[in-house]
């Protein structure tokens, strides 16, 4: 059997973004409140595909590659939490029919392609804390960044000396608007 790579696609947030976010996050939330997730790795999942084979690799990228969806503005003014998982997240108060179109296209690709998928609807979030704690407070809202998205990136999720690191392994344009 082919080695196995641990795959998802998803929306790469430009490193100013990144940044920004890393630095609101630090005022708004306290040190207690869980682990940060590293600037680099903050990212908008879209599809989790697993472990996967390079033949299975191949298939995928083709499917998703056959894709041709505008692209969209996406805008973060929401944050949330999930008690249970202990994460909270960066999310759209109203997120757009295009990331949601984007979404369930690449994931039922990945289900035809018999990678399992949640049957939890898709909730469009960026992480930004893991192992939250259960007294953790969520700030107020107020905020809002907006970032244009003109392409959906492939990623293998790696762990490198005790820390995960997401190498971005294949892009894939969406059409401009007119
Ligand atoms: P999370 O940030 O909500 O944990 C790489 O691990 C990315 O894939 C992360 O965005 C993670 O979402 C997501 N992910 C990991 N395991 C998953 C699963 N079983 N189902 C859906 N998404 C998953």
């Amino acid at each position: 059997m082919s080695h196995l790579n641990r795959l998802f696609f998803a929306l790469e947030l430009p490193k100013t973004l990144q940044q920004e976010i890393v630095r609101w996050r630090a005022t708004h939330f306290s040190p207690e409140a869980g682990k940060p997730v590293a600037a680099a790795n903050l990212h908008m999942t879209l599809a989790f595909l697993g472990e996967v084979s390079a033949e299975k690799q191949q298939a995928l990228t083709d499917l998703a590659g056959r894709i041709s969806q505008p692209g969209f503005t996406l805008r973060l003014d929401d944050a949330g939490q999930w008690p249970r998982s202990r994460v909270a997240f960066l999310g759209s108060r109203q997120p757009p029919r295009g990331l949601l179109q984007l979404a369930a296209l690449l994931r039922a690709q990945a289900a035809r392609s018999g990678c399992w998928q949640s049957p939890q609807p898709f909730h469009p979030h960026i992480t930004l804390l893991r192992q939250t704690d259960s007294a953790l407070r969520l700030p107020a809202p107020g905020f809002s960044w907006e970032c244009r998205i003109t392409e959906f990136v492939l990623y293998a999720s790696r762990v490198e000396q005790g820390r995960t690191r997401y190498q971005p392994l294949q892009r894939f344009a969406l059409k401009k608007e007119l």
